[in-house]
């Protein structure tokens, strides 16, 4: 039996300790590996830094994401523990939305993880999850982890590849095969951040219901529209902004020397 962690609903951080939460629960189910908590709360001190919100240049990202999916010829969401726990629904309702096929690629291929990811991406509606035993039977051969196990009707072929919560080598890899990488993640200075092709650095519970709203706004542009918008995206420029508006952000900060509006009784102890 595990226990059930009561999270006051008026707690200032109720929102964050849920989704911790439910992290732990997947952890326990065996969707989510231990070095996923990890890497969730250095998600979490990122997202402090960006201000706990989707930035404008997020927002430029997500729609040369969207346009890059749409206007693909073979798009794939690619799925690991963290992604199926945080954003199930969101994945399934993009791959609606774009024509993408959902791939499932883990790290850590450890025995039962690859079924209990699907069974968590089935639970949200998928009907078709490519990746699993047998079926992830090509490989990426510049890819020294699990990761390069990949399915041949799925990322193998893909020219648009949706990463979420990637690590750098493999973003590497699949770039370097001529594919255009969409990464999610909230760190700017991570590899996968500044190999990607485009990079979404937001957090992924933000992040995919934007990239949802964002694919449904311009699934009716024609191929030519949609390369138009890719065309002039910078993901330099976009990695630019993001490193600059942290910087800034963390100035004023530094400033007031302040970060919450604290309670007229929790003053300055001195
Ligand atoms: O499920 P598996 O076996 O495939 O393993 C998944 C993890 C995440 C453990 C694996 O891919 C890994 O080790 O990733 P890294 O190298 O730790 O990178 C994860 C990146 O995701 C880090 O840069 C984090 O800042 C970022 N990140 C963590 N939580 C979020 C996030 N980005 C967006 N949204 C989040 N909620």
């Amino acid at each position: 039996m595990t226990e059930k962690v009561h999270i006051p609903p008026g707690h200032p951080r109720a929102e964050s300790l849920r989704i911790r939460e439910r992290m732990v629960e997947y952890a326990r189910r065996g969707v989510v590996v231990l070095s996923g908590l990890i890497a969730h709360g250095r998600g979490e001190a990122f997202d402090y830094l960006i201000g706990e919100r989707t930035t404008e240049s997020a927002r430029k990202a997500i729609r040369a994401a969207a346009a890059a999916l749409l206007q693909a010829e073979h798009p794939v969401i690619s799925v690991n523990g963290n992604a199926a726990a945080l954003s199930a629904h969101e994945i399934v309702h993009l791959a609606e939305v774009t024509g993408a096929a959902i791939e499932v690629n883990l790290f850590h291929r450890l025995p039962g993880r690859e079924e209990a990811v699907a069974e968590v991406l089935r639970e949200a509606g998928a009907r078709e999850i490519l990746g699993i035993g047998e079926a992830a039977s090509a490989q990426i051969p510049e890819i020294q982890s699990d990761r390069r196990r990949v399915d041949p009707r799925g990322i193998l072929i893909a020219d648009v590849v949706l990463v979420p919560l990637e690590d750098g080598d493999r973003t590497e890899a699949l770039v370097k095969m001529g594919k255009t990488v969409i990464a999610i993640d909230l760190n700017p200075l991570s590899r996968t951040a500044q190999y990607a092709t485009i990079t979404i650095v937001d957090n992924i519970v933000r992040a995919m219901p934007a990239l949802v709203r964002e694919a449904e706004g311009l699934r009716h542009l024609s191929r030519e529209e949609l390369r138009e918008i890719l065309s002039k995206y910078s993901n330099r420029e976009v990695l630019s902004e993001t490193i600059r508006l942290i910087l800034e952000r963390l100035s004023g900060l530094a400033g007031k020397g302040i970060y919450l509006s604290l309670p007229k009784d929790m003053g300055d102890p001195c």
